[in-house]
């Protein structure tokens, strides 16, 4: 099962239970914030079958980003031996790279608040300034306002190598903008994942009727610990309505390779589910964005 966010034809997001193909709202609670506000024991119990509205067929619904109210994503960094070397390769200061990958305090990063990441189906972005751009798939961790790890699911961290290539202080401009934080369309639960340190990793990039590009890696490559990561962005730091963290890539295409309008971009992550895209330029394709978040808080 998946936790889901949804909404019925001219109804506000709700929060809710996907199985099959059917989503179940969960009574009594309309937000991921809410079940957020659980502890991982008290989740499970209030997204138990009996604690479910009647099924509604998935073709009927639309599924949203599973993340709302103050939720935010971040992104762990240099977590793979790949990333490090893609990093070094692609940079003009290699020796940040080099020295983050085993320092005891990881990178982490801001990369979206929820209203601003986009989800299965709609479109990922890359900058229109920006000549050199990835996808980066990554599995992502959702934790809840007491920092406990409750689930998983799928970050695409669209990144700009030309621009952080040229210098790692413009990392901000390389990962953040318009479209450059896809998330999968549900969360699975921590319960139901035997060894998140154990899963597959695919990377698929089509160009028209052309696979341009095609990359595997498992979390068993990831160097750090996945509650470690989680301790460190909530050390200094609360989240309210929780966060959900990406742990960093471990498929970086080689330098020759680059992103461009209308590629379609799919990931999957063993357990865990699907994430695919198609790529769009610049910030107009993401107004739809602000104007439904306007929309909901009217
Ligand atoms: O250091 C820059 C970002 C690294 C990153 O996003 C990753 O390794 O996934
Ligand atoms: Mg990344």
């Amino acid at each position: 099962m998946h936790l889901v966010r949804f909404q019925l034809p001219g109804q506000p997001p709700q929060a809710g239970v996907r199985t099959g193909d059917t989503v179940a709202p969960v009574r009594g609670i309309t937000r991921i914030a809410e079940l957020l506000h659980l502890t991982a024991e008290e989740l499970r119990t209030a997204t138990a079958p009996d604690q479910l509205g009647d099924p509604i067929p998935l073709s009927g619904v639309r599924l949203l980003a599973p993340l709302d109210g103050y939720g935010e994503v971040w992104c762990a960094g240099v977590t793979y031996e790949r990333s490090r070397g893609a990093r070094m390769e692609e940079s003009t200061e290699q020796s940040v790279y080099d020295r983050v990958y085993s320092a005891k305090r990881p990178e982490l990063f801001p990369k979206a608040a929820a209203w601003r990441v986009v989800t299965e189906g709609e479109p990922i972005g890359i900058r229109g300034d920006s000549g050199h751009d990835v996808p980066e798939p990554e599995l992502a961790v959702v934790a809840n306002r007491y920092g406990e790890i409750v689930g998983f699911t799928i970050c695409n961290d669209v990144s700009s190598r030309s621009i952080e290539g040229e210098n790692p202080l413009y990392i901000p401009q390389a990962k953040v903008f318009a479209g450059g934080c896809a998330l999968a369309n549900g969360i699975r639960p921590v319960w139901e994942v035997a060894d998140p340190k154990d899963l597959t990793i695919d990377l698929a990039i089509r160009r028209g009727d052309e696979e341009v590009f095609t990359g595997t890696t498992s979390t068993k490559n990831l160097v750090r610990e996945l509650q470690d990561l989680i301790d460190v962005l909530f050390f200094p730091n609360d989240f309210p309505d929780g966060v959900i963290l990406a742990t960093g890539t471990g498929i970086v295409p080689e330098l020759d390779f680059a992103l461009q309008a209308d590629d379609v971009v799919a990931i999957a992550i063993s357990e865990i589910g699907t994430l695919t895209n198609t790529v769009a330029v610049g910030r107009e394709p993401f107004a739809f964005l602000a104007a439904q978040t306007l929309e909901e808080n009217r």
